[in-house]
């Protein structure tokens, strides 16, 4: 089922004219409303009626994370504060918050594109919603929950924690779609192992899934697990929360609503724009935001786009599962490793668990030293010690061969990875420099 075939269907020609419409307007507002963005263009020499085509797009100057922290808490509002209804906030590693402003038309979209996500996972107005992402200042409770309401579905607006909880109110109030980060619900299939539940009494068949990096083994363990279709959600606190991309039933990239959010790839080191399949960063524009409107906003995120003729029918452009953040890029001893290419390399072992952390370290030479801390299976672990050795020495080679890098492997007893109800923490960093 598509939520809004108008949208999500339309050809190429008309959605493209539409989103030069809402472009050309943008650029308008945010350089009469926003001193920042006047100063920004300004600087760059370019002014809105530069604008013709959606290529020239590229002559815009970009915006980053530090321009809006440097702006905190509201300076990139386009609005005034009586038509801002509600506030989020990213906590971030430097203490300075990312803020997205949401005016009631902000928040409609933001609902709307959360619908269009659930139903592109085959949800319907009949299905009950388990709600399993955090509330509170964090998008992905409220846009969740929004979204459910959107489509008509029983929201259980449980937030996430207290597991056990969770799974007897999944198996009272029958949930049949469960949305959390791809950790927890890994976390949830484990809970529901140790507590001795019957699969079968519950009524679960869809995850709506992200906020987080994971890959398509780790899909694959929580579809087996929890014996659900589990879909990548994408979305980021800047843009509007969930609801940026998301799959649909065919399970291969994410549809961005592109009517709303106007991607671009760019080399991140250059800043040139990419075409589609090129793997690069992934910018945003919010054609229609009101409250705090981003022009080519640098996510730092790594994929490409690409536009097929998808089975399901949409005709948004895709994006593929994200590879990584372009920060998330650990340099070992001149190597580039992303965290996700050790998980995907991890999670096709036989006798690992998904639970792992990548711990850094800085050797007395000055260089990176990694090491993978991974949980094995039950099995595995009360084997013989010869037989752990020999799975230890297997990883350490396939990391070798397939990454090219000398990583410290340490297999750990079941349970000993803390576990998170929310984002999963991967890479710890103890690295003095
Ligand atoms: O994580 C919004 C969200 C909530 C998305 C619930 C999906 C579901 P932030 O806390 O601002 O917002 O974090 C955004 O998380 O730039 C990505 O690096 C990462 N991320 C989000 N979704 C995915 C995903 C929310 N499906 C940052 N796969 C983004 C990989 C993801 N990484």
């Amino acid at each position: 089922m598509i939520y809004n075939p108008q949208a999500e269907q339309a050809d190429q020609h008309t959605r493209e004219a539409q989103q030069l419409k809402n472009l050309k307007n943008l650029l308008k507002k945010v350089y009469s409303k926003v001193p920042f963005y006047k100063e920004k263009f300004d600087k760059a020499g370019v002014k809105p009626e530069d604008l013709k085509t959606l290529s020239d797009l590229k002559y815009f100057p970009f915006t980053t994370k530090s321009d809006l922290r440097d702006t905190y808490p509201l300076g990139l509002a386009a609005v005034p504060k009586e038509e801002i209804v509600e506030i989020h906030c990213s906590s971030g590693t430097t203490g300075i918050p990312v803020v997205d402003a949401y005016t009631r038309k902000d928040l409609d979209t933001w609902s709307e594109c959360m619908a269009r996500t659930y139903c592109a996972a085959g949800a319907t107005s009949a299905d009950v919603l388990q709600n399993a992402y955090g509330y509170g200042l964090f998008t992905g409770g409220v846009g969740a929950h929004y979204g459910g309401n959107k489509l008509g579905m029983t929201v259980i607006p449980i937030s996430s924690g207290n597991t056990e909880r969770q799974i007897n109110v999944m198996r009272d109030f029958g949930s049949s779609v469960l949305t959390c980060t791809p950790s927890y619900a890994l976390y949830i299939a484990e809970v529901l192992k140790k507590m001795n539940v019957d699969r079968d009494s519950l009524k679960l068949r869809i995850g709506c899934l992200g906020a987080e990096p994971w890959s398509d083994n780790m899909r694959r363990e929580i579809e087996e697990k929890l014996k659900i279709k589990a879909y990548d959600i994408y979305g980021l606190t800047e843009i509007t929360g969930p609801g940026v991309a998301s799959e649909c039933e065919c399970q291969s990239g994410l549809h961005i609503n592109e009517d709303f959010f106007y991607p671009e790839i760019i080399n991140s080191e250059t800043g040139e724009v990419l075409p589609y399949g090129e793997r690069g960063e992934l910018v945003f524009t919010t054609l229609t935001k009101e409250g705090t409107p981003l022009i080519r906003y640098r996510t730092r995120d790594i994929t490409y786009l690409y536009r097929e003729k998808c089975s399901c029918g949409r005709t948004t452009v895709k994006m593929h599962r994200l590879f990584g953040r372009v920060d998330d890029m650990l340099i070992i001893k001149g190597v580039n490793v992303f965290p996700a290419q050790i998980e995907q390399l991890l999670m096709q072992i036989k006798g690992l668990t998904p639970n792992y952390q990548i711990i850094l370290t800085r050797g007395e030479n000055h260089l990176d030293d990694m090491e993978i801390q991974v949980e094995v299976d039950e099995d595995i672990f009360s084997d013989e010690t010869r037989k752990l050795e020999t799975l230890k020495n297997y990883i350490f080679n396939s990391v070798k061969s397939k990454i090219g890098i000398y990583a410290k492997i340490k297999l750990v007893e079941p349970r000993s990875i803390s576990r998170s109800e929310g984002k999963a923490k991967r890479v710890i960093d103890k690295r003095v420099i």
